[in-house]
Parts: C-alpha cells; sequence; structure tokens
C-alpha cells in the first residue's frame, strides 16, 4: 500500500466507515508493511474517546453486560466502538452477534463498532494490535471505547494499562472468596460489579468484596465502588453507566486520568520495544546459524556475554537505521598523481572525459584538475610541494586514490554523529576548504583505509 492509501484509509476512518476500520485494525494485526504509518498518522486524531475496560472470569457475562451497554449509549446518541480480546465464547457466537434478534438493530448501526481480536504475539497479555485497535476506534471519533477481555493471567492487569476507567465483573458461584482474595483483582477495578444478582450468592459476593476493599484501603481517587447488575435482565445497567460517566468527570478532576493515559502511553511503548527486541532475539538466535552455541560450548563466552554482544549489535542497528547521513548529488574520489598534464591526458584523451575546471592552489602546495563523472568528479591532484600532505602521500605509498568526498547537507551535524558514534576524525570541527566549501576528514583507520572527506557547499 502507498502512503496515499494509508490517507486514503484515514480519511475512512474518521468519517467511522466500517469497512476501513475493520480493514485497519486486520492491518495492524497481520503487521502489515504500511501498519507502522498508519499508527503514526493515526495517533494525532487520538486521545478524544472514554476508553472502558471490562474485565472478569470467562462466563461472568461481560458480553451480555457490553451488550446491555451499547443500546443503551445508543439510544443516547453516543457513538460506540467495542474491542473483545480473546474471548472464550466468540462474539459471532455469543451474546452480541450471535442474537440476530436482540442485535437486529446494532447490526446495521453505524454508530457501533465490533471486533473480536486475539492475544497472539504478546506474551500472556494484551498485544500490542490491541493498542492499534483502541486507535483506529478513537480515530473514527467514537465517544465510548469498550474493551473486553477474559479475567485470566496477564491480560486483566493489563486491560488497566489501557483503559481509563475499568471494570471488573464478578458473579456469584464461583467460589466467591477465591474470586475476591485473588491478587489485585480489586486493585484495578475502579468499578466491582456483581453480574447476575438474579441468581443466588449475589449478596454474598458483594459483602465479600466490600470487605476485600476495606482491607486494602483505596490508593486513587475516586474510590472503587461495588454495584450490582443483572445483564440478562438489563437491570443496573443504566446506573452503571451512569457512575462510570461520572467517573470520567472525577478522574479527570484528580488527575487519575493523567495518570491512566501516561500508563497506557508507557505500556504501548513497552509493547512496541519488546516486539523489536524479541524479533531481533529470533533473528540473531536462529536455528541456521549457531556459531553462538559452538563458542558457548567451547567455553569461550557466557550466556550473559552473548546477550551484551547481541544488544550492543542491537543499538548499533537501531542507531543506523535511525541516522542516514544527508548525501547531496556531488561526490568525488581524490586521485595524487604525480604529473597532472599526463594524468589528464589519460583520463581526457584515453577515456573520452573534459576536464571542467583547473585551479592552482600555491598556499596547499597543489595543483587540482576536476573531471565531471555524472553525479561526482574525479579528482586529480598533483604535489606542488613535496612537504604538502599529496607530496608527503605520494612518496610514502606512490601515486592512487587518495580520498573519498561525499558532499553532506549540513556537516556540522555529520560531525556530532560521528563523534556520538565514536569514530576518529582528523578535523574535530569543519574547516573552509576549496570554492566555498567546509571540509572535514575522518580518520582512515576506522574507514577502512579510506581517507574520508565530508563536504559541505556554502552557499553564495
Ligand atoms: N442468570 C444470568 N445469566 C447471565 C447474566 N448475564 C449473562 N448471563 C449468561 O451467562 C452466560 C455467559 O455470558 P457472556 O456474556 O457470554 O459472558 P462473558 O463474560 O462475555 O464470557 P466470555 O467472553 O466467554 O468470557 C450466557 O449464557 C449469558 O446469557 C445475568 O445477569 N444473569
Ligand atoms: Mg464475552
Amino acid at each position: 500500500m502507498t502512503q496515499r492509501t494509508v490517507e486514503d484509509l484515514l480519511v475512512d476512518i474518521r468519517e467511522g466507515k466500517a469497512g476501513a476500520l475493520a480493514r485497519a485494525i486486520s492491518m495492524i494485526e497481520d503487521e502489515e508493511t504500511d501498519a507502522g504509518d498508519l499508527l503514526e498518522a493515526l495517533h494525532p486524531h487520538t486521545g478524544g474517546s472514554h476508553v472502558v475496560g471490562i474485565t472478569g472470569p470467562p462466563g461472568s457475562g461481560k458480553s451480555t453486560l457490553t451488550d446491555r451497554m451499547v443500546k443503551r449509549l445508543r439510544t443516547r446518541g453516543d457513538t460506540v466502538g467495542v474491542i473483545a480480546v480473546d474471548p472464550t465464547s466468540p462474539f459471532s457466537g455469543g451474546a452480541l452477534l450471535g442474537d440476530r434478534t436482540r442485535m437486529g438493530d446494532l447490526a446495521t448501526d453505524r454508530g457501533v463498532f465490533i471486533r473480536s481480536m486475539g492475544t497472539r504475539g504478546s506474551l500472556g497479555g494484551l498485544s500490542r494490535a490491541v493498542y492499534g485497535a483502541i486507535k483506529v476506534l478513537e480515530a473514527s471519533g467514537k465517544d465510548i471505547v469498550l474493551v473486553e477481555t477474559v479475567g485470566v493471567g496477564q491480560s486483566e492487569v493489563d486491560i488497566a494499562r489501557v483503559a481509563d476507567t475499568v471494570v471488573v465483573v464478578f458473579v456469584p458461584g464461583l467460589g466467591d472468596d477465591v474470586q475476591a482474595i485473588k491478587a489485585g483483582i480489586t486493585e484495578i477495578g475502579d468499578f466491582l460489579v456483581v453480574n447476575k444478582s438474579d441468581l443466588p450468592g449475589a449478596a454474598r459476593v458483594e459483602s465479600v468484596l466490600e470487605s476485600s476493599l476495606n482491607l486494602a484501603p483505596p490508593r486513587h481517587d475516586p474510590e472503587p465502588r461495588i454495584t450490582t447488575t443483572s445483564a440478562e435482565r438489563d437491570e443496573g445497567v443504566e446506573g452503571l453507566l451512569e457512575m462510570i460517566r461520572e467517573h470520567r468527570r472525577l478522574a479527570a478532576e484528580s488527575g487519575l486520568l493523567t495518570v491512566r493515559r501516561r500508563m497506557r502511553a508507557r505500556a504501548e511503548i513497552a509493547a512496541i520495544l519488546a516486539r523489536r527486541v524479541s524479533r531481533s532475539t529470533e533473528r540473531w538466535l536462529s536455528d541456521d546459524d549457531d556459531e553462538w552455541y559452538k563458542n558457548l560450548c567451547a567455553g569461550d563466552v557466557t550466556p550473559g556475554g552473548i546477550a551484551e554482544m547481541l544488544w550492543q549489535q542491537l543499538l548499533r542497528e537501531e542507531y543506523e537505521g535511525e541516522y542516514t547521513m544527508k548525501i547531496k548529488g556531488k561526490h568525488h574520489l581524490g586521485i595524487a598523481v604525480e604529473n597532472i598534464e599526463e594524468a589528464m591526458n589519460i583520463y581526457c584523451h584515453g577515456l573520452g572525459l573534459e576536464v571542467a575546471e583547473r585551479e592552482e592552489l600555491p598556499e596547499r602546495g597543489l595543483r587540482v584538475a576536476m573531471i565531471p563523472l555524472g553525479e561526482s568528479s574525479i579528482e586529480l591532484l598533483e604535489p606542488t610541494d613535496p612537504e604538502s600532505t599529496i607530496g608527503r602521500f605520494i612518496e610514502k605509498r606512490g601515486p592512487g586514490i587518495h580520498h573519498l568526498a561525499i558532499e553532506v547537507e549540513d556537516i556540522d551535524a555529520s560531525l556530532e554523529r560521528i563523534k556520538e558514534a565514536g569514530l576518529r576524525l582528523i578535523d574535530e570541527v569543519a574547516r573552509p576548504g576549496v570554492g566555498g566549501t567546509r571540509v572535514a576528514f575522518l580518520h582512515p583507520k576506522d574507514t577502512g583505509g579510506v581517507l574520508l572527506e565530508l563536504v559541505e557547499r556554502v552557499e553564495g
């Protein structure tokens, strides 16, 4: 996909077109080449939705509750996005999409977008794609984004890192004490909802939750609250929605929202980094090349040593990827010759090239001739003084290639980066060169024995 079509897709996403939202989320899930560009393009349009996480044990009624909330939100005119992460009962066969009679009106409603996603590619928690999908829905202008995750493993803790408001769903009859005691679960929830209140034992769960909240004093403002619902009978849902809305307002006032948003950004960055490192690790420690293992067996290195080496390599790769020296059109190859007339004769009459300019530089003990070669040139250099740089070069090594010059856009920035990379410079700062240029040389010891010259053309 070209840049243009990422832009087209963004336009359609902004208009809330369901096809575009589905396509965009798939691109992100499948890590298509343009996914990165798309996420970059989406970012400025995010932050406007109220992201609500809904977690809890399998079968506790999260999808049924979500379904009820969506309908009520739509009645009010709010637009809604729903992401169901790894549902044990898929939405296609579950409460939301399966029940066509109940969902009839929602299925054709453009104000709602529903999507199931897997957790693949993540280490037990929410995949990077979930952050991306939230961005897509936010950019589409959804007022509220509901993210349903099954409360098992890491994902229930992760949901607290992506949502502004977190709803934890409990049910009677699942071993009430175990649910509440489960470490951290009451700490991540802003609302501890006892669903299936139509079943016996709901009051018992409520009181267990209350005492567990009393035991662990709340760490944030607004404090977590307990409420009951029967999603099946559509009871308590409007009250819960009211509280969720109120929570957003109070959280914005208390600063909790800022804390959550910071946490979300941090988690997203960490997920991207972890993905990168794990990809590089797979590449380096591939089965095709087990040089590292031979070294390990030979006792030459330790796993820690290999890890450190690979880490350094990653840093270098990232560094090289990030820094591209802005090279401008002209490059030249400097050739030291004993006699410039003879050399020009060979290049011009022998090879059919033409000399563009000749210069005498008595102060540098040099005679110079430039022979253009397309974008590049050959610079013939004849020493007029045996003590000049070129004179000493010829005396020591004989005539031949003396240096390679690259024209850069910003020589100071280039030198800065070269220093940071730890390469040795002959000129720490740029000095005036011939014909209105600023130049600097890199030490050949670091550049494979080639003397490298950077040239910046100064305007005017
Ligand atoms: N009695 C009763 N049953 C309910 C209630 N809410 C949901 N259920 C039923 O519980 C079962 C599971 O509901 P879901 O909404 O699919 O539960 P879930 O938490 O989304 O399940 P997973 O996504 O698989 O984790 C369904 O048979 C629902 O009809 C409720 O308030 N009362
Ligand atoms: Mg579900």
